[in-house]
């Protein structure tokens, strides 16, 4: 599979090579595989990453540094959209770590975390990681004992938490606790709808 042409000075070669030469690039597909030892199977991938012959992520061959599209302008790139080039082309980025390239709130997510009461769609059906941690994470999962408050002075509050002992799902509203009332000790209760990321 592999066609490597060898020139040796008497023999055809080029004109000047005092040594052999190896020529990497002669393989059935035409592109440059750059150093001797890369793909040079029958398959063109120029602009692609093929991980079995670039080596580590990020590495081509044969044409230096892979980018991936970031559509949604979030600073993370879609890792099954990539082009080649020495720089990074407009709307490009290094990394591929965006698991919907089309919502810019979804994204492997830094510092404070933010958490959604919607959830958004990306290719399969409805999701919640929008953090692309391929789980889902409640924001409040916690629920209380019951009484939470408790007769004294103060009033005794146990902490805040789902009332009933069952956390919603994912934008599910309940009813949540967040305290107890002054002279009354009676529970402080709001609806508040499950957020998930
Ligand atoms: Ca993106
Ligand atoms: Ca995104
Ligand atoms: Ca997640």
């Amino acid at each position: 599979m592999t066609a490597l042409a060898v020139w040796t000075l008497g023999t055809g070669g080029p004109a000047g090579c005092g040594a052999a030469v190896v020529d990497v690039d002669a393989g059935p597909d035409g592109e440059d595989d750059g150093p001797a030892g890369r793909d040079d199977a029958a398959v063109d991938d120029r602009g692609t990453h093929d991980e079995a012959t670039d080596g580590a992520a990020g590495e081509d061959s044969d044409c230096g540094t892979v980018w991936f599209r970031d559509d949604d302008g979030d600073g993370f790139g879609d890792p099954d959209v990539s082009t080649c080039s020495p720089t990074a082309p407009a709307g490009y980025v290094a990394n591929d770590d965006d698991c919907c390239d089309a919502n810019g709130d979804v994204h492997p997510q830094t510092g404070a975390p933010r958490y959604f009461v919607l959830s958004y769609e990306c290719g399969a059906g409805p999701s919640f990681d929008y953090d692309c941690t391929r789980t889902v994470e409640q924001e409040s999962p916690s629920v209380t004992p019951a009484p939470d408050c408790t007769l004294g002075t103060p009033c005794g509050f146990n902490h805040a938490g789902w009332e009933g002992g069952t956390a919603p799902e994912c934008g599910g509203a309940g009813r949540w606790v967040q305290g107890c009332v002054a002279l009354t000790c009676l529970e402080d209760v709001v609806t508040r709808t499950q957020a998930c990321r």
